[in-house]
């Protein structure tokens, strides 16, 4: 058994949202369950708890109507409890989703006043979180979408998305606050589809902005999972394109809503090679928890379920260095990527390469005649998982 205690510490840069441990339960079929926990009280739990950061939507802290003198009150003791929590303020972001102005879209709404007013409160927000601290800025567009394609073109829209997303990074700019963006994709909910479904749609919308090397992504777990995705492919792939600049875990059952469910809680295989991935590559950003504690919990069980999010991070993290010390597994991984001598060299391209593949002759059975032992790989990973190796 390990001696490890799973203490959550600073440097895991372990955050949650004011709206994950603030989730009253509230959903489609049934009122709040909880009461109304204050911002100063989550920075409290969570600086008690051990997290490192909390992040916020505008309104997460600032009511929408608040006068500047309220807000700026506000502000103040917020910073205060944070400051006494021993915790920062990694992440800011807007919310262009609850009120019902945007009840079709906000950058990419049909109405111009809309989008103006989601440039201001956007603008408004990116000034909240810059005195808060914050570096990075995300961006879901949990409106921008459609329940028939009737009221515009979805190429039109991702115009739209552009000339938002350029303008914040000319602000950005103009401003100093040296904010990274991160763009978060869903699929859908609360719109029957959103634009920019997946992290993949934002990878190849991002070279097309102005300023492309500010803007990266925010994978979210159920989010790219509701799309039936392999999450950690989707990471990599951000990861590779040096655009992984934030990232939204928690977990989620195939087929079903957004669960936004305790980090590795339905399926911790795939939270271990997610986990694996990131510490592989020495992931230095936050490991952000966007996620919330079952409808049927008080609050001593928010706070459970928010040290299980760090938890199971760490358990995970522990069976990725078990995983990468064991010495079966790394032969098995040496065996199965060994090159036959004489196999013609590929990488880039020279004509001299070319003409020498062209003129080897492959020996398609004896190929065939190297193993591939997955089967015997992967139950070595679930016998780590299982805690019987
Ligand atoms: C939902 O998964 C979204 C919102 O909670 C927020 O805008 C973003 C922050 O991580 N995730
Ligand atoms: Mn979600
Ligand atoms: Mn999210």
């Amino acid at each position: 058994m390990s001696k490890t205690n799973y203490q959550p510490k600073p440097e895991h840069k372990f955050s949650f949202g004011l709206w994950t441990l603030g989730n009253r339960g509230r959903d489609p079929f049934g009122d709040a369950v909880r009461r109304t926990m204050p911002p100063t009280e989550i920075a409290s739990v969570l600086g008690e708890i051990g997290a490192w950061g909390v992040n916020l939507h505008d309104n997460d802290l600032v009511p929408i109507d608040a006068t500047p003198a309220e807000r700026d009150r506000i502000v103040r003791e917020f910073k205060k409890a944070c400051q006494q929590g021993g915790i920062v303020v990694p992440m800011a972001t807007v919310n262009l989703f609850f009120h019902p102005v945007f009840r079709d879209c906000a950058f990419t709404a049909n109405d111009p006043e809309v989008r103006a007013y989601a440039l201001q409160k956007t603008l408004r927000a990116m000034d909240l979180g810059a005195e808060l601290g914050a570096k990075i800025f995300v961006l879901w567009g949990g409106r921008e979408g459609v329940e028939t394609d009737a009221c515009r073109r979805a190429d039109e829209a991702v115009k739209r998305l552009r000339e938002a997303v350029n303008y914040l990074c000319e602000y950005n700019i103009a401003q100093g606050y040296k904010y990274r963006f991160a763009l978060e994709a869903k699929p859908n909910e609360p719109r029957g589809d959103i634009y920019m479904a997946t992290t993949g749609h934002y990878l190849g919308f991002i070279p097309t902005l102005d300023h492309p090397e500010m803007v990266g992504v925010n994978p979210e777990v159920a989010h790219e999972q509701m799309a039936g995705l392999n999450f950690m492919h989707g990471v990599a792939q951000a990861w590779e394109a040096g655009k992984l600049f934030h990232i939204d875990l928690n977990d989620q059952a195939p087929g079903r809503y957004d669960q936004d469910l305790r980090f590795g809680s339905n399926n911790p295989k795939s939270a271990f090679w997610l986990v694996k991935f990131l510490e592989d590559v020495a992931y230095d950003g936050p490991r952000h928890f966007d996620a919330h504690a079952y409808r049927t919990e008080d609050y001593d069980g928010v706070k459970d379920f928010a040290r299980g999010c760090m938890r199971t991070y760490l358990i995970l993290k522990e069976k990725a260095a078990r995983w990468n010390a064991d010495g079966d597994i790394q032969t098995i991984l040496k065996e199965i990527s060994a090159a036959v001598p004489g196999t013609p060299k590929t990488g880039s391209y020279s004509a001299k390469g070319s003409a020498a593949l062209l003129s080897h002759v492959f020996d398609k059975d004896a190929i065939m005649q190297k193993r591939l032992p997955y089967e015997k790989l992967d139950q070595l990973t679930i016998d780590i998982l299982l805690g019987v190796r």
